[in-house]
């Protein structure tokens, strides 16, 4: 055995791999240098004596070498890894826009927000809506000229979209067939909807998605958005809606807020009523939205639909109120934007002057 050559082929052992192969080949069980030290035993003693301490010193030279190299190559990998993962902390960052919330949830959040805290519930119902619910079970017949308040988007399903699409009812049934299907024009289906399942007393808040086929201008949109409320116990009065909306007024404009109600026309509530709100910054009034007492006619229909439901009447003796708000024209009078069409053309320069 060439011990030169060994410590120098250890010393360039590409790799901590080949680095194991020689130390098997010279130091394992049955390595040179072990097979070696095996033979010392058949030696004369002089000889042996000799032999043994140089195979003595080969072992414990082949031991340093190895060991020196594999410290060698382990460094050289950490240098490496160390390269590869380098951080340049000098390099620009990359930059992280945030997005926010479109101004109209904003305004939807913060209208919710204060009716929570008068003790109100915040319920949800479907933008395709059947012409019984928008309508019918509020007052306005296919032939009440009321309808004409509100042009309206009708939905036609071609027959494949018939099949896979139906309108549901409160209870999840199919209400499809209840007249035509709808874009709802308001959010007041939403109040026929809600007193079918549920008994009163109770105080909701409806925000929603709503479509009139008009055209648009400054102040009209095809989609907008109303907040409804509604409720129902047995002594509500126009007291407590005056009440109501006066807090909201409050809650929106501070201390100075106040609200003004003057008499309308809207099938579904008698007496009904428009309101506006006091801007102190502006020192104007806004009008926001229609509200009123529930017509009694409404009580009766969606008892009658409990009735064929199998449930028991329970709106006898019943008073409530309900409003409805717009909330951009709200949104366009607080901030003083000059048209309701830069709601929804997604122009990032409008929407990101309103991000908070
Ligand atoms: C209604 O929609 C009634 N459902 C409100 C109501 C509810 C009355 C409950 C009584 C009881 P009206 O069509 O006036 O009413 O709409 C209500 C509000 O929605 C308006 O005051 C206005 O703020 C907003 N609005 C109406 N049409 C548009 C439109 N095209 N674009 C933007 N906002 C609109």
């Amino acid at each position: 055995m060439d011990i030169e050559a060994a410590l120098e082929e250890i010393g360039r052992a590409p790799n901590l791999e080949r680095l194991q192969g020689l130390k098997v080949h010279y130091l394992g069980k049955n390595g040179q240098v072990t097979q070696a030290m095996k033979t010392l035993g058949q030696l004369p003693p002089e000889e042996r004596r000799e032999k043994g301490r140089v195979l003595n010193e080969w072992k414990r030279a082949l031991e340093l070498a190895l060991e020196a190299r594999e410290a060698q190559l382990k460094e050289q990998a950490l240098q490496a890894q160390l390269e590869q993962e380098a951080l340049d902390v000098s390099l620009p960052g990359y930059a992280f826009p945030s997005g926010g919330l479109h101004i109209t949830s904003r305004i939807v959040l913060e209208l919710v927000n204060i009716f929570r805290r008068l003790g109100f519930s915040v319920v949800e119902g479907p933008e395709v809506e059947s012409e019984f619910f928008n309508f019918d079970a509020l007052n306005m017949p296919e032939w009440h000229p009321a309808r004409d308040m509100q042009d309206t988007f009708w939905v036609e399903f071609n027959r494949a979209a018939e099949e896979a699409f139906t309108i549901q009812g409160p209870f999840g049934e199919d209400v499809t067939g209840l007249g035509g299907a709808v874009l709802r024009t308001h959010t007041s289906g939403m109040q026929i909807r809600y007193m079918i399942q549920h008994t009163p007393p109770f105080r909701i808040v409806v925000p929603g998605r709503v479509f009139r086929y008009e055209q648009t201008d400054a102040s009209h949109e095809a989609m907008f958005h109303q907040l409804e409320g509604l409720v129902v116990g047995p002594n509500i009065t126009m007291a407590d809606l005056k009440g109501a909306i006066s807090e909201l007024a409050r809650g929106l404009f501070g201390k100075e807020g106040k609200a003004r109600f003057q008499p309308t026309f809207f099938p579904f509530v008698e007496p009904g009523v428009q309101f506006a709100m006091w801007w102190p910054e502006r020192q104007k009034w806004l009008e926001l939205g229609g509200a009123g007492m529930v017509h009694p006619y409404l009580f009766k229909a969606v008892d009658d639909y409990r009735e064929r439901q199998g449930l028991p009447r329970a709106y006898e003796g019943m008073t409530g109120w309900a409003f409805g708000m717009g909330v951009e024209r709200l949104a366009l009078l607080r901030y003083g934007i000059p048209d309701i069409r830069y709601f929804y053309q997604n122009r990032l320069s409008f929407l990101r002057q309103f991000r908070g």
